[in-house]
């Protein structure tokens, strides 16, 4: 059956009310304090955390690892599922920082839409371009939030124009601001026609909202100062004739993005940019596997782990896959097949994550992110079907830029050593390598911060104080070719040798020359800067 009004299938209610989408930006735009607002009017906190709390202070629920605490900065992608309105949120906090971004990249693979989000102050930054070229690529749904509009931002055009002109997207104004920094009252509702009125006394209540009937409603001028208003009609009036209306398919083939106008640590904008998720952001959308291409409301369940993570919870050891469901109706205690091990798996106890608190999901539908606790069998990439040999590729695996030796402090932790640094290799937050001579391990990296978060984590959840120390080495690849052949390039390079988590081998060096090297001398060898996860 097909919706004649947008061409889709018609999709089961509970799939159609999902919303699964991440949110994007440059390092410090706002994206942990919007998700705290998201879930402060999705009903699921009573009281919104800060990024950077002080003393008693609530904290954040999506950076909840201590160094994020310490720092104020996401170091790591955090899934949160919660009901507003008629509608099932799964949203995505990801890190902005570009040494943690392989984290968000994954993440991308995994929902049906991003919140961009842009400081009013700073425009199109370098991360916003990269992260809004990966979502280009998978013609993904952006819709845009322009934040920290209580400071001193850039004039309303200029954004827009920025954006139209950077990221080669129409964009349609869905919010119109009024006022700019100190002057800043609240926003024209370009899409209602409402005024919504901004609280600087109470960060944490709903912003007034006054229905008027259109521009030239005298209501208006009760609300708004008059210069203020003059402005606003004069800017509407241009806007409306220069800029493109809202076109929701052009929005959800991902060439037109809506931008909402706000201030999320003033909760201000905040519902209307939620209100446009959920009448207009994309309902969970047919997947592409290898094989086949995986529509939502499949009767046959089927998913892929796009994120691991240990030690969640620092009071349990534990060990969670992150997988987004694609298809089907799942129940707790099914059965799933393994596909890359072919062996059957019970689900016995999936977590959904609602604010700080887990639950156990007795259902989820496509569109959901579940956790699955395991004990290392799940990896990232690994699909779960109920029999069928699907492969979802295409998850992004970065080339270490940087290496260094790690060693415990103290000589007597590193047998423990070896099972956190494995550990942290499964999550990919870092690649490991054992060299074939010698002892200890090396850690590759994209970003210097990685080290720091390995480091810091090594010591709180596994009790192993560590030292990282530069290596005679700056890059590694993978060795592929026929058996015989790789086997005597190891043999002849002993040195340079060493395997990866998983036992493949790696050539470690710090001469391109080398490389090349290698490449002339052995040509039935390929020299690879990634491992490509495959299942
Ligand atoms: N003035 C103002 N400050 C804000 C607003 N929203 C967030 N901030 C502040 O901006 C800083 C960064 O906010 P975060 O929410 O951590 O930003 P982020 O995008 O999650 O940062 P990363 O995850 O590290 O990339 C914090 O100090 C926030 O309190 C806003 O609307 N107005
Ligand atoms: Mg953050």
């Amino acid at each position: 059956m097909l919706d004649h009004t947008s061409n889709q299938p018609v999709l089961p209610p509970e799939i159609d009310r999902r919303r699964t989408f991440a949110i994007i930006s440059h390092p410090d735009a706002g994206k942990t304090t919007l998700t705290e607002k998201f879930l402060l009017y999705g009903g699921a906190i009573q009281m919104a955390g800060q990024v950077r709390a002080k003393g008693e202070a609530r904290r954040t629920r999506s950076d909840f690892m201590q160094m994020e605490k310490d720092r104020g900065i996401s170091v790591s992608a955090s899934a949160m599922s919660f009901e507003y309105k008629d509608f099932w949120f799964n949203l995505v906090d990801t890190p902005g920082h570009s040494d943690f971004s392989e984290d968000t990249y994954r993440t991308l693979t995994a929902v049906d839409a991003a919140v961009m989000v842009i400081d009013g102050a700073k425009g199109v930054e370098s991360q916003t371009q990269k992260l809004f070229e990966v979502c280009r690529m998978r013609d993904m749904p952006i819709l845009t939030f322009c934040n920290k509009m209580d400071r001193e931002s850039r004039d309303t055009f200029d954004i827009i124009d920025e954006i139209q002109e950077n990221l080669a997207i129409d964009v349609t104004p869905a919010s119109w601001p009024i006022g700019i920094g100190r002057d800043f009252i609240g926003c024209y509702d370009m899409l209602n026609d409402r005024l919504e009125l901004m609280d600087r006394a109470d960060r944490n209540v709903i912003s007034e909202s006054i229905q008027i009937n259109g521009l030239d409603d005298p209501k208006l001028a009760e609300h708004v100062p008059a210069e203020l208003l003059e402005k606003l009609l004069e800017e509407v009036e241009m806007a409306r004739e220069l800029l493109p209306a809202l076109d929701e398919q052009a929005m959800l083939d991902g060439t037109m993005t809506p931008i909402w106008f706000g201030s999320a640590i003033n909760s201000f904008g905040v519902q209307e940019l939620m209100n446009g998720i959920g009448d207009f952001g994309p309902k969970p959308q047919v997947r592409p596997a290898t094989e086949r291409q995986i529509a939502p409301d499949e009767k046959k369940v089927s998913g892929f782990v796009f994120k691991v993570q240990a030690n969640m919870d620092p009071k349990h050891r534990d060990r969670i896959a992150f997988v987004r469901l694609c298809s089907g109706h799942f129940k707790r205690g099914m059965k799933l097949t393994h596909v890359r091990t072919k062996k059957p798996m019970a689900i016995a106890s999936p977590m959904l994550f609602l604010a700080s608190d887990r639950e156990l999901a007795e259902e989820a539908w496509a569109g959901d992110i579940i956790g699955i606790p395991n004990h290392g069998q799940l990896r990232i990439g690994d699909a779960l079907t109920e029999g069928e040999a699907l492969h979802f590729a295409g998850i992004p695996s970065f080339a270490p830029e940087l290496l260094q030796s790690v060693r415990a402090t103290d000589p007597m932790k590193s047998k423990h050593l070896d099972k956190a640094l494995n550990q942290f290799a499964e999550e990919g937050a870092a690649k490991l390598f054992k060299p074939m001579i010698g002892s200890g391990w090396i850690i590759g990296v994209v970003g210097a911060l990685q080290f720091e978060v390995l480091a810091s984590r090594i010591e709180l959840e596994y009790g192993i104080p560590v030292r990282f120390e530069p290596t005679q080495f700056t890059s590694a690849r993978w060795i592929f070719g026929p058996a015989d052949k790789v086997d005597s390039f190891i043999n002849t390079n002993k040195g340079h040798m060493a395997s990866d988590h998983d036992g493949d081998p790696v050539y470690m060096t710090r001469l391109q020359w080398d490389i090349d090297r290698v490449e002339r001398d052995f040509p039935d060898l390929k020299l690879a800067a990634t491992k490509d996860i495959m299942v």
